[in-house]
């Protein structure tokens, strides 16, 4: 992602390019990183701009603050607010544009994720948690449905019970749960967050980036398509795959007992 000249610190988004890993933080601490309609605007162009940019190999989504995100903001009320436009062309687009990103997307969560903050956390490809945050679906609690793409991801992780238990706020959704439930990779210390979403996003885009994406777009296939359909798009990637630099780089690597080299250059 090519360097933001309006990225200052009082953004309301950050980001950060290092070593192929690109990193945006939602920085609206005050209402713990609520989506409001620019911040919207701004994450989805922020996503497409990792989807254009070479040089960014991952993707990492946090929050600025003691919040990842507390969902849509709520604090315009609920007068003027057009559910379906909004969903149909802000927040669909952006769940659409993370799970069919090319790259690995990694959530950062640094502490609460509410409502469609639940959400955008889940729409990533792996999530790494705090120890102190939790996932508060929040939807039903203020008379909404889910929405983002959360009832499709719970009901398929946790069963149609327990993800209907999670959403009506009956069972707690914290960070130790949803590592037991495999919604998350790994629970570390809030002082070693950074830290560790650092090494994760390095070792990611250390790997063969190409064949990562495919793997993704697999996966996600893989969660509709029936077995002959799902053996024929293997049949197809692999052999975009097995066409890349990537796949030359493994086998040398393999004869010459090396670790293999796919970047970043
Ligand atoms: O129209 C559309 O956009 C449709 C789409 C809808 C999708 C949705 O996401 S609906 C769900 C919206 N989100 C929520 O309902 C969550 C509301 N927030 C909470 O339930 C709680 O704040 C949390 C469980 C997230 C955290 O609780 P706690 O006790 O740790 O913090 P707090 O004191 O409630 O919040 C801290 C501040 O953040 C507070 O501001 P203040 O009083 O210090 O000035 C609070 O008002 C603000 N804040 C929290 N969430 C939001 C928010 N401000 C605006 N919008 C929020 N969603």
């Amino acid at each position: 992602m090519p360097p933001d000249p309006d990225s200052s610190p009082d953004s309301i988004l950050l980001h950060e390019l290092i070593d192929g890993v690109a990193t945006i933080t939602l920085n609206r601490p005050d209402s713990l990183n609520a989506l409001n309609a620019e911040l919207r605007r701004e994450l989805l162009a922020a996503v497409k701009a990792a989807r254009a940019d070479d040089s960014t190999r991952v993707l990492v989504l946090t929050g600025a603050g003691r919040g990842f995100c507390a969902g849509a903001d709520l604090r315009g009320g609920s007068g003027e607010r057009q559910f379906r436009r909004v969903l149909i062309d802000e927040y669909n687009p952006l769940i659409t544009a993370l799970r069919t990103l090319p790259k690995p997307v990694v959530a950062s969560v640094n502490g609460v994720a509410a409502g469609a903050g639940v959400s955008l956390a889940f729409a990533a490809d792996l999530v790494i948690a705090s120890d102190d945050a939790r996932f508060v679906p929040a939807f039903n609690r203020i008379g909404l449905v889910p929405d983002s793409g959360l009832t499709r991801t719970l009901v398929r992780a946790l069963g149609r019970h327990r993800a209907f238990e999670i959403l009506l706020g009956e069972r707690q959704l914290t960070a130790a749960a949803a590592h037991e439930a495999g919604l998350v990779a790994a629970v570390v210390p809030a002082s070693r967050l950074a830290e560790a979403t650092r090494e994760l996003g390095r070792r990611l885009a250390a790997g063969p980036v190409a064949a990562i994406g495919l793997t993704k777009r697999l996966l996600t296939r893989a969660e509709d398509d029936s077995l002959g359909d799902n053996l024929a798009l293997e049949a197809a990637l692999q052999e975009i795959a097995g066409r890349d630099a990537e796949h030359s780089e493994g086998v040398a690597a393999f004869s010459e007992k090396r670790e293999p080299r796919f970047g970043p250059s």
